[in-house]
């Protein structure tokens, strides 16, 4: 049940910042960084995988489990999560979309100008001379088994490729935080969809908001820490409860 109070505040918005993690992605079958996938994966923690250190160490055992990731979204469908969040940028004079995820289903919903703060499973680039591409990736090669894929070669210096993501360790694309803060700044409503907010700087967003005086929402399961006041904790699943915020 979505507060009428919240429901007022989006209606009077001139300005909502929509903040999605991993969670806004799990009704899609995406596994999220705190649920332990199947197979290989389980014995591997994805904060040690998503480092530029694990890709030096073994560049096939990061490649291969970044092409099951590829495999796991190119499979997947945007929920009734992304498709609420595309029209809700239809229902108010400004929406600001910034995500964690890696993957496309925010755009392969509608959204549009979708600030990735962690970059792109689609966005390869290569690891010594920071190139890209010029041909897209292909289907990966069905690592689903969690198999060791070697990186391609880059065409321009024959170094390997890499996922084009933000690794732990590795700064965020400045325009991209700049531009999410910026929104933090000046929105009337920020909506924190299915994070942990354990992940920075990212995390700091919804606080930043809170400050300059936003009302905050959060969707998620877990039970989160709120302020007293001007924030909404409401428990339950992304595409459960997105839609409702259209009424
Ligand atoms: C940097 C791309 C420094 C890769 C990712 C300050 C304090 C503490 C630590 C740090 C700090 N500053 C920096 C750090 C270190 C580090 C960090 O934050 N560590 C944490 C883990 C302690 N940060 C960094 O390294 C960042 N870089 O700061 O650089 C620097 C400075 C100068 C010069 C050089 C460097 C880079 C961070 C980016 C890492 N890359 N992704 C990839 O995807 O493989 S982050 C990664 O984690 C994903 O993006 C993912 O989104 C994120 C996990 O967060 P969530 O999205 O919240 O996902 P999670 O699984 O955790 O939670 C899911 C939530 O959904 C849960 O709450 C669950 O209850 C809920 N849920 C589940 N199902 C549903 C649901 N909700 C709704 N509906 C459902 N159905
Ligand atoms: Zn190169």
């Amino acid at each position: 049940m979505i507060p009428a109070a919240l429901i007022t505040a989006l209606r009077g918005a001139r300005h909502v910042q929509v903040f999605t993690g991993a969670g806004v992605s799990a009704e899609s079958g995406i596994a999220t960084f705190r649920d332990t996938p199947s197979g290989l994966w389980e014995r591997y923690d994805p904060a040690t995988l998503a480092t530029a250190h694990a890709f030096r160490q073994d560049p096939a055992l990061v490649w291969g489990w970044y092409e099951w990731r590829r495999m796991q979204v190119l499979l997947a469908r945007p929920n009734p999560a992304h498709l609420a969040i595309a029209a809700l940028a239809q229902r108010v004079p400004k929406l600001t979309l910034v995500t964690q995820n890696v993957d496309d289903l925010h755009e392969r919903a509608g959204s549009t100008e979708v600030i990735h703060l962690h970059g792109s499973l689609h966005q390869p680039r290569c690891f010594a001379c920071a190139r890209s591409p010029s041909q897209p990736l292909g289907l990966p090669d069905e690592p689903e088994g969690g198999r060791h894929l070697e990186p391609p070669r880059c065409e321009h210096c024959g170094g390997r490729l890499r996922p084009g993501v933000v690794w732990f360790g590795e700064s965020l694309p400045e325009a991209a935080l700049t531009a999410a803060f910026a929104a933090a700044d000046s929105c009337d409503v920020l909506i924190s969809v299915g994070t942990s907010g354990v992940v920075h700087p990212a995390a700091q967003i919804p606080e930043r908001a809170w400050r300059a005086g936003a009302v905050l929402a959060h969707v998620n399961p877990q039970p989160l820490g709120s302020h007293a006041e001007r924030e909404f904790l409401l428990r339950g699943t992304a595409a459960q409860l997105m839609p409702q915020l259209l009424q």
